[in-house]
């Protein structure tokens, strides 16, 4: 952490460029995951700039999520998430794709029931305000590490009891000949709100990505309505393109 050699060399605030130092360490295994960073006022002593800088540059790690600040024992270098390399050619399942890769899927579920439709579900699944629509809105984990936060909306004939739906969605309308044959995505960047942040273990204004999917069934009819906050570090998201003729 010493100065010389790598303060004033970058351009950029000093917060920054001690920020970069820290990264550079936590990146090198000089600081491993699980370990302890310095006391805030050790860091500024070793490194000869100001307490305010220090806390800022500390803060900064943890809005991105690589430091933790436990209470009353200080910052701790987070486990680095692993990343989900996704294709966005398939319609796959959440506990497809994790299993695929060997992870055991978990879910908390946050709400399931059948509840009056919202204006967006009313518009992308076709009902009108006296309908009813099955709602689902669990926190994904996989491997024990939470990577989605998803709600899906569903006619009511298509999924009339979600009580019922224990793990796989797809796996359950597979059963009634309703899995999903089609869908179409959109994907946007945000910053995490503090209630999602909490949910999904990192610090409020993280980045993360929205994915709202729309699927169809063979018949052509809307399936599902899923709005899905993921994890921005968990994920890359994988196309491929070809020249149109
Ligand atoms: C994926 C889908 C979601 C679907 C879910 C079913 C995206 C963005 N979303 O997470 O729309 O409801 O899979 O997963 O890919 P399950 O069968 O494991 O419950």
């Amino acid at each position: 952490l010493r100065p010389e050699g790598w303060l004033g060399q970058t351009a950029g605030p000093r917060y920054v460029q001690l920020r970069q130092r820290l990264e550079k360490g936590i990146e090198e295994g000089i600081l491993p995951p699980n370990s302890s960073l310095p006391p805030e006022r050790e860091i500024a002593e070793l490194t000869d700039l100001s307490r305010v800088t220090v806390r800022k540059a500390i803060q900064e790690l943890v809005r991105k999520g690589t430091i933790e600040q436990r209470q009353g024992s200080g910052s701790f270098v987070r486990q680095p998430v692993a990343r989900v390399e996704q294709s966005l050619s398939h319609l796959t399942s959440f506990t497809e794709d994790m299993e695929r890769r060997g992870f055991e899927t978990t879910s908390t579920w946050l709400e399931r029931g059948v509840f009056l439709p919202s204006p967006d579900e009313m518009l992308a699944l076709g009902l009108s305000a006296n309908d009813q629509v099955a709602r689902i809105h669990r926190l994904r984990a996989a491997g024990g590490r939470p990577m989605a936060l998803e709600r899906a909306a569903l006619p009511l004939d298509i999924l009339p009891n979600p009580t019922e739906v224990t793990g796989s969605l797809y796996a359950f309308l597979e059963q009634s000949g309703n899995r999903p044959v089609r869908a179409i995505q959109k994907i946007s960047a945000i910053n995490l709100e503090a209630t999602e942040a909490r949910l999904l273990d990192v610090a409020e204004g993280t980045a993360g990505l929205r994915i709202q999917r729309t699927s169809y069934l063979e018949s052509g009819r809307v399936a599902e309505l899923t709005r899905s906050i993921y994890h921005g570090d968990a994920y890359d998201f994988v196309a491929e393109l070809r020249l149109s003729t």
